[in-house]
């Protein structure tokens, strides 16, 4: 059990983080799911053997079965490191070489060195690149996520670098292989000091479809302090009961049963779910989120699109970040919904708020993030009889 003082955060948080996901050895096993069916965002504090969870000990076994669960019926299964790894590092390229079951790929993420602060730098992982400003004295690593797996249409399943290494038959959606790179490039930073990034202050971001990989790099890669999501939508930060419920409604929002037609972001395990109810599904993306905390996450939407979900969004992150609050750190996570402006084009209204995640989670300063804001017209809290009627406890 870890302190909360906040005096100094970072071991603070890299220590709630390693609690939080030191799984014990004796979790509730994962019951058989045929029967699950909920219209509501399945309870964060209820195992699904119906036990509670009380403790951050309790929350690591929770973790663990969301995990599991997403990535048997969602994601698609991430695989562990590859057998052998070869790093190099030059004219700002770390060239990452991998090898398993004799076949080898290469990819080579690009680093943009910031023009001043200190190094080791702190950095951002951009996922297919960054749409959010670059924040001064922060590095930006490049990630070429589409060569990694392609995300071109519903054609492009099993295609790109990572289905190479383990097969176009692999369970793996797009996602979920680019989660895996996300956590090689972490090693490789790790085994190359010369590259001048500072390993423990390295967030990630990505805007729109690369905000949904942002989401789950973040969720799936503990060692990212910061997860910054930008405008994902459905299949990021949004609910997918939710969602269809305002598609229900006759608001055109893009839909589970939609974007398994569209793209190959998510594991073909989904479709069965997508295309009769996503009610059976034991989790939602509320719980997604929750695998970042205790960790800095800072959710950015934009009113302007239905097709976004605003409101699902909404409702997916106030209830995720019951995590932060039972783990006693709810100024960890951050919501922040600006008016409508361009698609992934980053308005000036949201940068103060930006600044103090940026400057919190990856330079260490004391800045307040207690930060939810809408300029949508809702009201969302847990307790909500329709969505999220479940309490919040306080982790003892
Ligand atoms: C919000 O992300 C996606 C959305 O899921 C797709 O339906 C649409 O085609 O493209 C969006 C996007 O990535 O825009 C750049």
């Amino acid at each position: 059990m870890v302190s909360f003082s906040r005096r100094c955060l970072f071991a603070f948080l890299l220590a709630a983080a390693a609690d939080a996901l030191r799984v014990p050895q004796a979790c509730p096993a994962i019951p058989s799911l045929t029967s699950f069916n909920d219209t509501a965002l399945p309870d964060l504090f209820t195992f699904l053997d119906g036990r509670k969870v009380k403790t951050l000990a309790d929350w690591a076994c929770k973790r663990e079965e969301i995990s599991t669960l997403m990535q048997r019926d969602e994601l698609g299964t991430l695989p562990g490191r590859p057998e052998s790894m070869n790093v190099s590092f030059s004219g700002n390229t770390l060239t990452i070489g991998v090898t398993q079951s004799g076949k080898n790929i290469t990819f080579a993420p690009t680093i943009t060195y910031p023009t001043t602060g200190t190094a080791p730098f702190p950095a951002l992982i951009g996922m297919g690149g960054v749409s959010i400003p670059t924040p001064s004295g922060v590095a930006i690593i490049q990630f070429n996520n589409e060569q990694m797996a392609a995300q071109d249409t519903a054609a492009s399943r099993g295609q790109g670098l990572f289905f190479n290494l383990y097969g176009s038959d692999a369970s793996a959606g797009a996602m979920i292989a680019w989660a895996w790179a996300v956590r090689l490039i972490m090693d490789a930073l790790e085994k190359t000091p010369e590259a001048n990034i500072n390993t423990g202050r390295v967030g990630v971001t990505g805007c729109s479809r690369n905000g949904k990989g942002a989401l789950v790099a973040g969720a799936f890669e503990p060692r990212l302090v910061l997860t910054i999501p930008q405008e994902s939508g459905s299949g990021g930060t949004d609910s997918w009961r939710i969602s269809d419920f305002i598609l229900s409604t006759g608001i055109s929002t893009q839909t589970a049963s939609e974007i398994v037609q569209e793209n190959v972001w998510l594991s073909s395990n989904f479709d069965q779910f997508a295309n009769t109810s996503v009610n059976k599904l034991p989790f939602d993306h509320h719980s997604l989120a929750a695998l970042v905390a205790p960790r800095g996450m800072f959710a950015i939407d934009n009113l302007g699109y239905d097709w976004l979900g605003p409101f699902s969004s909404y409702g997916a992150m106030i209830s995720a970040r019951t995590v932060w609050t039972a783990m006693g750190v709810s100024d960890f996570m951050g919501v922040s919904q600006a008016a409508n402006h361009t698609h992934c084009v980053f308005p000036s209204t949201q940068q103060p708020q930006l600044n103090a995640f940026i400057q919190k989670f990856l330079f260490d300063e004391q800045t307040d993030t207690d930060i939810v804001e809408t300029a949508g017209n809702y009201t969302f809290e847990v307790p909500d009889a329709q969505w999220a009627p479940w309490s919040v406890p306080k982790f003892v």
